[in-house]
């Protein structure tokens, strides 16, 4: 039987230019595999739409930690953005809890979320197994949150490494679900992927380079000698491959250094790619090329930081008028959200 509407459904307020939406959690030094697979986009994308980019320190409490050091964790990611490029003119920064939305938003789409398709997430399974301490509920629900810091400002443009395309496919299930419950309110997220975007661990290339994982990471903030000393100790092959050996089938340890070549020293790239057909590739060389470009680049950024880092207040400003910018399509999507669940009148 149709539907009978007494009242006109209210239409569904979509942002007139696409927006991004990303963030970052401030759980340690940001690293490489952070910059490939995300900042280095967010700097380019900011450039063209209206973005937001938050340090998001709910998601960052998921797993255990010291209070004692989380406002200056988060005082570090956001250095980092600012050094790696993010310009808060442009771009909206902030940090997630000062935007209560975020946590309401979340409680609301919990409803609309199944608990099997949580369970099923290849990130919640690997935290899990690595909990010493038990399962908290808030990991299992980190990605609803994450929906929701999304579906707040109506972004369509997430821009994040391979890791989380498990979680936006999440993300535009849960969209769907609520539209077709309570109708058409938020505009499907697309997951934006960067080249080279899972940079694996150094110390073990089986498993991606990650904040937590200490010796599994080059900091972007990291001084010369270490990114030197870091580069030579990656993990490779004992010797070179037979000849015509296809780079597709190359170790992990050995792709992993090849895409951060293909990022950091493009022009270096055919050359020792041609060296790995040809059986001739010394990985020395390779490492040492890719450790003089990796200095390079990060120089600039380590500088910037320095200098963010030593002016905490001015930081801790372009936070708290971000979350104010950020606060109003908040406060806006929630009107509409309450009103469509029936928790405000008409
Ligand atoms: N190894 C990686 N390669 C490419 N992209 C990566 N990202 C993270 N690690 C890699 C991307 O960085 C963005 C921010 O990540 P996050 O801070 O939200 O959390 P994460 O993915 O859990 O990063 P870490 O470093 O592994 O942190 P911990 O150790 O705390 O869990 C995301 O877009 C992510 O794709």
């Amino acid at each position: 039987m149709e539907r009978v509407r007494t009242q006109p459904q209210p239409q569904a307020t979509v942002p007139a230019v696409p927006r991004v939406f990303s963030g970052i959690q401030p759980t340690g030094l940001i690293h490489l595999g952070n910059y490939v697979g995300a900042l280095r986009q967010w700097v380019e994308l900011q450039r063209q739409y209206e973005s937001y980019f938050c340090i998001v320190d709910l998601h960052a409490i998921t797993v255990p930690y010291e209070p004692a050091e989380l406002q200056q964790r988060i005082l570090e990611a956001a250095a980092a953005n600012l050094a790696a490029g993010i310009d808060p003119e442009r771009s909206v920064l902030f940090v997630q809890s000062h935007v209560p939305e975020h946590t309401e938003l979340m409680w609301l789409l919990n409803t609309v979320t199944p608990v099997g398709q949580l369970e099923r997430m290849t990130q919640y399974k690997e935290k899990a197994r690595r909990s010493k301490h038990g399962v908290m509920a808030g990991l299992l629900n980190y990605p609803v949150l994450q929906a929701a810091d999304v579906l707040l400002y109506k972004a369509t443009l997430v821009p994040v490494g391979e890791d989380q395309v498990q979680h936006i496919e999440l993300m535009r299930d849960i969209a769907e679900r609520f539209n077709k419950t309570f109708g058409e309110t938020f505009p499907l997220p697309e997951a934006r992927l960067s080249k080279g975007a899972r940079i694996m661990a150094l110390n073990d290339p089986t498993k991606k380079m990650s904040k937590s994982v200490p010796g599994s990471y080059i900091a972007l903030t990291e001084d010369p000698d270490e990114i030197r000393r870091k580069v030579r100790a990656a993990v490779t092959d004992p010797g070179p491959p037979a000849q015509g050996a296809r780079l597709e089938d190359a170790s992990p340890g050995v792709a992993n250094l090849f895409t951060l070549l293909e990022v950091f020293a493009p022009e270096a790239y055919p050359r020792f790619a041609e060296a790995y057909t040809d059986g001739t590739i010394r990985y020395s060389e390779l490492k040492q090329v890719l450790a003089e470009a990796l200095v390079e680049a990060l120089a600039p950024i380590r500088e910037r930081y320095r200098r963010l880092v030593s002016r905490p207040d001015q930081v801790w400003d372009l936070l708290r008028h971000g979350a104010e910018r950020a606060r109003m399509v908040a406060q806006a999507t929630m009107e509409e959200v309450r009103r469509r669940m029936g928790l405000r009148g008409a």
